[in-house]
């Protein structure tokens, strides 16, 4: 009996270590994953089916490049359109040709919706946290 107790103990023990393990690879997956989100990935392509990603989060002080898959001009812009005045900064000004590369830093916190100047239909939005 007391071979069984022991035997069980050591079993328990075993799956809270392999259980613990789990939760372990899990969360830094996660947070690796987060780490991409925010520091990696900071690139917004405009291709046929609208902006990818849509929506994106980044720190304080990060440029993020704007590009298009679709051949024809393109214009991202913060909103309100047509006025763009919740960000004037974030606008790129001018349409731009689709093999050109528009990057912008955001310098200040916040959510920030876009949309594309030209095809106001196609937006996203920015998070800039601190
Ligand atoms: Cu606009």
């Amino acid at each position: 009996m007391r071979g069984t107790q022991v035997f069980d103990n050591m079993s328990l023990t075993y799956i809270l270590v392999s259980v613990l393990l789990f939760v372990l690879v899990v969360t830094s997956v996660l947070y690796l994953k987060k780490g991409d989100v925010q520091d990696v990935r900071k690139q917004i392509i405009l291709e046929q089916q609208g902006f990818q990603p849509s929506e994106l989060t980044v720190k304080k002080g990060s440029t993020v490049t704007f590009t298009t898959t679709a051949a024809r001009q393109f214009w991202p812009a913060s909103n309100l359109h047509p006025s763009h005045d919740i960000y004037p900064d974030f606008d790129a000004k001018r349409p731009l040709e689709s093999d050109e590369v528009w990057s912008f830093t955001f310098n200040t916190a916040g959510d920030w919706p876009f949309h594309d100047h030209i095809r106001s239909y196609y937006v996203g939005v920015v998070h800039v946290i601190e």
